[in-house]
Formats: structure tokens, C-alpha cells, sequence
């Protein structure tokens, strides 16, 4: 709801936007930058043709009145307008329009499964990604199995990230490989590659073959983690939020370094996830006590990514493909032997905003039919 208030000591008029009984003025400089007239933003793109930084720093409204189901305000610097209400509430809000993320456990409810002949359609794309946006995984199965059909199920989500390791990397164990993902070795809950900037957001593996007893696949919701640390030890959360740790991977033609804390927050200071990978990370130089605190901290986070009430652990079999968000979502396999028999996998990375993008366009489509 918008009232428009005006007060004659000094004079002045204020619209006030009440939300859920909660009541925000609407600054002139904000309102202002808002416009969607032809001179102010251009018709097609909505793209902004002016810079909000040259209005005048006291700029005030200067008038404000209803106007056929739109509000007409009118500024101190001269400019006056038709706003729609409804954009101005949207606009209020900042979210970026996607489901909420809902932190798991190993107890939640089971883990979505979807068949890939099933999300050729729209529909079920639609309900799959909702699912991915608030559970951070999800698993596709009867998929086919052809060599590199992981770029093929990559593309139905999103735009695919090449990196160092080329466009997908093939996940079997073979001696003087490049990464200890390439041996039969157990492989704790970790996040890949945060030695890059930007991160790869999603990763997708695909099971080939899998003829081995273990080698069981394991997801870990760092977002439930966290929220742990945070109410058992809030000191340590906060260390693993400020200290910068630097992670680094070098072979014989790539070196890549990034420094970043553990724990990641977008700008909007919401937590994603972690920078999670201790074979891969050194931590700043600090105090001998703040390096324990902090070694507290690493360890309470540690133990509980490590423990069963947080994992999901199963086998992914040929034909069945696992795909999460990189940081949110941990990943891990326990040690196999190579000799009870063929083990492999193909992954590749996307980026985080393709699945957001498709799920917004997916909805504003449902939207639009339910309204015709
Ligand atoms: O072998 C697997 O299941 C996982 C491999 C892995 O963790 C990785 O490639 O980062």
C-alpha cells in the first residue's frame, strides 16, 4: 500500500510504502533513478539512459498524486513522471527472484530424482530446477551414456565453464594423474577448484561405468553446517568468514592461486556456501592464538561436514548423474579398488547464474499462461 504524506513544517511531501505492516519512506533520489519514462530509460532493453550520480544530492518531491492507477510524482530538479505502483513494490524488494534455499540433512526428505527423457519438457525443467535452487542438488537418471553426453545434460541447464582440465574431465583412477580425484582414494567432503576466480557455481558428475563395491558418492549441505557453527561457536563463524585463506593448484602448464575466506557471502550478506578443499589450502599467517581459535573453528566445521547426520551418501550408478552447486553442496566418494572393476565418471562445471536465469524465464512463461 502507498500514502502519499505531506507535512507543511518544512514542507514536504513523503510517499510511504507499507509492507506487511511495515512502513518505509521512499527517498526522492531513489523514486527518481526509478523512472521507466522514454527520456530516462530506454523502451526496449529497460535499461537506465541517464546516471543516477548527476541528480542533485537534496533533490526532493516536489509533488505526488494518484493519476488513473498510477502515482504522479514530480521532483525539485524539474522532472516529473508517471510511476507504476506495482513496479516501485517489486523494486523495493531485492531479492533476485529465485526459490528460497532450504539447508538439509542427512534425515531430510528424499533427494530429487528426475529421468532426463522426463525434463525434455518444460514443465518438468521447471520443477527440477526449482528443486535444484532450494535443495542445491539434484539427480538425473536413465540418462544416456555415450562419452561426453555430460556436456549434452550440462546444456540443458546452463552454459558450460572450460577450465584448465577442458571442457569436461574424465574421473577414473590412473596412476601420476594431476589431482588425487584421479586415484582409488577416499575423498572427503570438499568443494572443487577454489584455487580459481570466479569459482566453477555448479558441478555435474556423470556415472559411466561403475563396477566396483565402493566408491559411494557422498552431498553435504554446507548451508546447514554453517548454521551450526554459527549458534555452537559464533566467535569461530566469524573467523571463517573474515580470514583469508589462500588455495592453490599447479601441474606442469597451469598455476592458479586465489585467497579468499572459507565460509562465502554474497553481497547481499546472505550465506552461499564454502571454499572447502584441505588438501588444496593454507591459511593466513597469524598470532599463535589466533591461529588456534581459528584451528578451532576449521576443525568444529570439519567434524561436522565429516559427520553422518549432515551426509547423504549413495552409489551412482551408470547412467545416473548428480549435479550441485559447488559451494553449497559438498561433494565426496569413499576409496574403491580398481581391481573389482571399472569405475568412471565425466564432470564438467557450469555457471551458477544459468539454472537462475532458465528458472526466472520458465516462471514468467507459467505466469503469463496462467493469466491468458
Ligand atoms: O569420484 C568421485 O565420485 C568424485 C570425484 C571428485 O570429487 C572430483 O572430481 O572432484
Amino acid at each position: 500500500m502507498f500514502e502519499i504524506q505531506v507535512s507543511d513544517k518544512p514542507k514536504s511531501i513523503q510517499l510511504v510504502l507499507t509492507r506487511q505492516g511495515v512502513s518505509t519512506e521512499l527517498p526522492a533520489l531513489w523514486l527518481r533513478a526509478r523512472s521507466s519514462c522514454s527520456s530516462q530509460r530506454d523502451a526496449t532493453t529497460g535499461q537506465r539512459l541517464i546516471n543516477p550520480h548527476h541528480l542533485p544530492d537534496d533533490l526532493m518531491l516536489t509533488d505526488a498524486r494518484w493519476q488513473d492507477g498510477q502515482l504522479h510524482l514530480a521532483f525539485s530538479d524539474g522532472f516529473a513522471g508517471l510511476f507504476d505502483p506495482a513496479e516501485l513494490r517489486a523494486g523495493a524488494d531485492l531479492s533476485e527472484g529465485c526459490p528460497i534455499t532450504t539447508p538439509w540433512r542427512a534425515d531430510a526428505k528424499p533427494a530429487p530424482v528426475y529421468r532426463w527423457a522426463d525434463l525434455q519438457s518444460d514443465d518438468v525443467l521447471y520443477r527440477a530446477l526449482v528443486d535444484f535452487l532450494q535443495l542445491g542438488f539434484l539427480l538425473v537418471h536413465d540418462t544416456p551414456i555415450q562419452a561426453d553426453s555430460v556436456l549434452t545434460i550440462a546444456h540443458r541447464f546452463g552454459f558450460v565453464r572450460t577450465t584448465n582440465f577442458g571442457s569436461f574431465f574424465e574421473v577414473y583412477s590412473r596412476p601420476d594423474s594431476n589431482d588425487l580425484a584421479y586415484r582409488p582414494v577416499a575423498l572427503g567432503p570438499h568443494t572443487d577448484n577454489p584455487y580459481r576466480t570466479p569459482v566453477p557455481g555448479i558441478q555435474l558428475l556423470h556415472c559411466l561405468q561403475n563396477n566396483t563395491s565402493g566408491g559411494l558418492s557422498t552431498l553435504v549441505d554446507s548451508l546447514a553446517v554453517i548454521e551450526q557453527v554459527r549458534l555452537l561457536d559464533p566467535r569461530g563463524f566469524d573467523l571463517l568468514c573474515r580470514v583469508p585463506v589462500r588455495f592453490e593448484y599447479r601441474d606442469a602448464s597451469t598455476h592458479l592461486v586465489a585467497v579468499k575466506p572459507m565460509i562465502e557471502i554474497d553481497g547481499s550478506g546472505a550465506l552461499c556456501g564454502v571454499h572447502y578443499s584441505p588438501r588444496l589450502d593454507d591459511i593466513a599467517l597469524m598470532s599463535e592464538a589466533d591461529t588456534r581459535s581459528y584451528h578451532r573453528a576449521r576443525k568444529h566445521l570439519g567434524q561436522l561436514l565429516e559427520s553422518p547426520a549432515f551426509e547423504l551418501r549413495f552409489k551412482l550408478e551408470a547412467g545416473q548423474l548428480m549435479m550441485f552447486d559447488n559451494n553449497r553442496i559438498l561433494h565426496g566418494r569413499t576409496a574403491f579398488d580398481p581391481a573389482e572393476g571399472h569405475r568412471q565418471l565425466q564432470g564438467c562445471y557450469i555457471d551458477r547464474d544459468g539454472p537462475r536465469s532458465l528458472y526466472r524465464v520458465l516462471h514468467q512463461r507459467a505466469e503469463s499462461q496462467r493469466a491468458t
